[in-house]
């Protein structure tokens, strides 16, 4: 069976414990069962993993290369800031990745308005809250 990673960045195991008027009241342990349950229907496996370090994001992109047949990640800040996780994404191309973020990034202050890794996206899906990872899971899932 082909497998998607999911990956989170930082601080992103707090979902659930502060700021719920942005991040909304489910926890990680939520989102990952949720991605769970969408690969389960969609017939691919789903690995979740969060790190607020930029270099694990990093090796897991890297390591992904070899083994994934897609990614789908929420990098957190980093997604403002991290060229090396934008290079990363580049050094695995032609692996998909899509970016997801709970929040509309758009919507917030100017410096979230930007983002390193949508460039080396095939898609990003932003404003959705949690169900962003379920759409992101079925656009890669489409690709396969
Ligand atoms: O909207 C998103 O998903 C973000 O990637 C979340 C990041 C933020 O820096 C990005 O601009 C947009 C922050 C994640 C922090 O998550 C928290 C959750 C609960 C409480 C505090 C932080």
């Amino acid at each position: 069976m082909k497998k998607i990673l999911v990956l989170n960045g930082p601080n992103l195991n707090l979902l659930g414990t502060r700021e719920p008027a942005v991040y909304g009241r489910e926890t990680l342990v939520d989102v990952e069962r949720l991605c769970r349950d969408e690969g389960a229907r969609l017939g691919v496996e789903v690995e979740c993993r969060q790190s607020n370090h930029e270099g694990d994001l990093v090796d897991w992109i890297q390591e992904a290369g070899d083994k994934a047949a897609g990614i789908v990640i929420n990098p957190g800040a980093y997604s403002h800031t991290s060229i090396a996780i934008h290079d990363a994404i580049r050094a695995i191309a032609p692996l998909p990745v899509a970016e997801v973020h709970l929040s509309n990034i758009h919507a917030r202050e100017p410096f979230r308005h930007v983002s390193m890794v949508a460039p080396v996206a095939v898609g990003m899906i932003c404003g959705f809250g949690p169900l962003g990872y379920t759409l992101a899971l079925q656009a890669l899932a489409a690709r396969l």
